[in-house]
């Protein structure tokens, strides 16, 4: 399985043939965290073309840079060089690793950011907050194509707030080199005696509610509980495997395994993908315990909402990437399934049956959504804490 497929080959040469220009094509996720803007305007060219014809209508040069807080690797960034051709806004982009970073970051007084992508438990924390600002829906001509099963998130009712980007799960990356059968269950992460036998080659995300939710899962338990002896338990379970992880590290993981570096991982499936362009013994599974699925969610920050000129330009892009032209091109980039269901028919049908990327219905009655605990997430972030420092 390849991120880069026949495919994806064949739209690029057809936007390409559109305009008779050339461009950078459809590359592999850089592995850079720091994703910048692209200024590419050949291949922007191609924008005004290739996405909606109703577009041509609002296609006026608005201007001025709005700024992305997203997580690395998670835009095909020639979606820049295609945005800023018919509206002549800069994005720049900026990368954060955990929903609690981002948090963390906003509270800290960060208040540039226009756009955020939070996860679904995180969004329900920042509504509460009220860090996130409400979507303009007369200026969202998407809404409409977002997949019946996403467009009432119990963490956002209505999409009143935010609308969902992109959704996955969190598995085991491996490589077949090291293994006969796929690793199919956490034991094989969690269980110290099999851990040994990589160790030193194992990454953790570096996520508190994702490592300490998968060890919870493991158990038997709810990746989200609010049981203090279960969590204190899971703590355990991760403390047990420590000596042989190399890195608690959600950005550069997946480029760890190429090298090597990496044989094991605790990891999100894209990103997984990402490194199997590189090597295709790499693959990735969802353990059959259950595994953890998220939604991320484009949502603007309350700063920016209350300024006309910001929010503008984060509903202009927020719409940009709900075209299902757009996001059918990011999935085929980034390799994360598309809340969009119209995106569909732009999205490489290798991808569409791809399993590790869009579950069968036995494999999603397995996984779990992460939640807002509430007071309880003080507990987890103690532990995750501990789990650090020890
Ligand atoms: C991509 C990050 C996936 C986001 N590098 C997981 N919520």
């Amino acid at each position: 399985m390849k991120k880069v497929t026949v495919w994806s080959l064949l739209v690029a040469l057809l936007l390409l043939m559109a305009v008779g220009c050339s461009s950078g094509g459809d590359e592999p996720a850089a592995s850079s965290s720091e994703e910048t803007t692209s200024t590419d305007t050949e291949a922007a060219d191609t924008a005004a073309e290739s996405t909606d014809a109703e577009s041509e209508a609002d296609s006026s040069q608005i201007g001025g840079v709005l700024n992305f807080y997203n997580w690395s690797d998670y835009i095909d960034v020639e979606i820049y060089a295609l945005f800023e051709e018919e509206y002549g806004i800069k994005v720049v982009e900026d990368n954060y690793g955990s929903n609690e970073d981002l948090l963390a970051k906003l509270q800290g007084g960060a208040s540039g950011y226009d756009v955020i992508v939070p996860s679904d438990y995180m969004v329900a924390t920042m509504i509460e907050l009220g860090m996130v600002g409400e979507l303009d829906k007369s200026q969202l001509t998407h809404l409409d194509s977002i997949d019946p099963n996403f467009a009432e998130p119990p963490f956002d009712p209505g999409m009143k707030h935010c609308l969902p980007y992109f959704w996955g799960t969190t598995g085991i990356g491996f490589n077949w080199n090291d293994w006969d059968e796929a690793p199919d269950s956490w034991a094989y992460l969690f269980d110290p005696e099999n851990a040994a036998e990589f160790s030193g080659r194992i990454s953790l995300l570096d996520d508190s509610r994702e490592v300490i939710g998968a060890a919870l899962i493991y158990l038997g338990y709810s990746p989200n509980t609010t049981n203090e002896a279960e969590i204190e338990e899971a703590k355990d379970i991760v403390l047990g495997i420590k000596e042989y992880v190399s890195a608690f590290d959600s950005d550069t993981y997946e480029d760890n395994m190429v090298t090597g570096e990496n044989a094991l991982v605790l990891g999100w499936s894209g990103d997984v993908f990402t490194a199997q362009v590189e090597d295709e013994n790499i693959d990735y599974v969802i353990p059959i315990e259950g595994a953890v699925k998220w939604t991320d969610n484009l949502c603007v920050t309350a700063d920016a909402a209350k300024d006309p000129e910001r929010m503008q330009r984060a509903m202009l892009w927020i719409d940009f990437l709900s075209r299902p032209e757009i996001a059918g091109m990011n999935t085929n980039y980034v390799w994360y399934a598309s809340p969009n269901k119209d995106a569909n028919e732009f999205i490489d049908p290798e991808i569409l049956e791809y399993e590790a990327v869009y579950p069968n219905e036995e494999t999603f009655s397995r996984l779990h959504w992460l939640e807002n605990v509430g007071e309880t997430t003080e507990i987890y972030s103690r532990v995750w804490t501990e789990i650090g420092s020890q």
